[in-house]
């Protein structure tokens, strides 16, 4: 039997090159190798202020996109989280068996709400309806960027005090998917911090769905330092994060990308870089318009409605296990 993994994106927006260079381009790469499943994390995105009209595009739009970029949904099982309710369900419980210390730590959380006015309660508890995500399928491995290892570290932790509170082994342990070369991608305009969708500075993220035009002006305005010289080094973030790009693109060394950049200069080099990372988005896009076309509509409602029901199978299953557990009548 092929190995469980399970992952997800937020739509809080168009999705990013972090996003494809981060995760989307490792799932494509594990698809055939695993029993995969990808949702699209909507119940995740509420956490921060979402408006309905946008919210419904941008769910609809992840779903093109994860299949625009390569995921196959005959070998994949794709949805939208919400269409599974045994997610939220086994949030609640699991809400019961996690400490509010343990979630004050959270370093995602403590970024998020330095952003926010109100914080939201979702927000703080963002990472136990992650570990319900998780746990519900006996995921064995979840594909994670550096950001995200902190949170898959509480769901064993959670998984692991349930299974000895109720003395069953209720919950599979999941493992960390780290792929090499997954790329860490950041903010154009502020390189020190990670690229994201909901970035109120548009011009710092590249979305998946930008042209060539676009892409040229953003990395062509992309913060480096005075240099002019191609190096990589942790002193120059800007330059540090375009080789990357191109790095994860090209599969060349920094290195390589060194002794072939040498004489450019950064005008050059952000070109080539924009040349690159357009290269991959062309065909993506082409394959997103052919599916954004109205025709398609009842082709990607029937994946996630196939989708969902082959989830809720397993996911039905866990929760009814869970709700025995804790003494509740089945
Ligand atoms: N900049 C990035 N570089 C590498 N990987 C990234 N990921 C996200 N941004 C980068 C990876 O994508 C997966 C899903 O992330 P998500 O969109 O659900 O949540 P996020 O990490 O909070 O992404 P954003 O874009 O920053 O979302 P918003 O703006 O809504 O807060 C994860 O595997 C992540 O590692």
């Amino acid at each position: 039997m092929k190995k469980q993994i399970l992952s997800g994106i937020q739509p809080s927006g168009i999705l990013t090159l972090g996003n494809y260079l981060g995760a989307l381009r490792n799932w494509i790469k594990i698809q055939n190798d695993y029993d995969c499943k990808f949702f699209v994390a909507d119940l995740h995105s509420i956490t921060v202020d979402q408006n309905p009209i946008e919210l419904r595009k941008n769910i609809k739009s992840a779903i093109m996109q994860y299949i625009a970029c390569g995921l196959d949904p005959e070998k994949n099982t794709i949805f939208m989280q919400s269409h599974v309710h045994e997610h939220a369900e086994l949030g609640w419980i699991l809400n019961c068996s996690t400490y509010m210390g343990e979630l004050s730590r959270m370093t995602q959380f403590k970024d998020k709400s330095k952003k926010q006015a109100n914080i939201k309660v979702g927000l703080f508890d963002y990472p136990v309806l992650m570990a319900a995500d998780i746990l519900l399928y006996d995921a064995d491995y979840v594909p994670v960027g550096e950001d995200q290892r902190q949170h898959l570290e509480i769901a064993r932790d959670i998984a692991q005090r349930f299974n000895s509170t109720y003395n069953k082994e209720i919950f599979k342990l999941p493992e960390a998917f780290i792929t090499e070369n997954t790329a860490r991608i950041m903010s154009l305009q502020e390189p020190t911090k990670k690229m994201s969708k909901s970035d109120e500075n548009k011009e710092a993220t590249i979305f998946l769905l930008d042209d060539r035009e676009t892409v040229l002006r953003k990395i062509k305005k992309a913060v480096t330092d005075s240099e002019n010289i191609i190096k990589y080094s942790d002193e120059k973030p800007g330059i540090k994060n375009l080789m990357n790009i191109y790095s994860a693109i090209s599969e060349k060394t920094y290195k390589q990308i060194e002794e072939e950049c040498k004489d450019l200069g950064y005008g050059k080099f952000k070109q080539i870089v924009a040349c690159a990372v357009s290269d991959v988005l062309d065909p993506i896009q082409k394959k997103y318009y052919e599916l954004s076309s109205s025709e398609n509509d009842e082709y990607l409602k029937s994946i996630c409605k196939k989708g969902a029901e082959t989830a809720q199978k397993t996911a039905e299953k866990k929760l009814k296990e869970v709700y025995d557990a804790v003494g509740f009548i089945v």
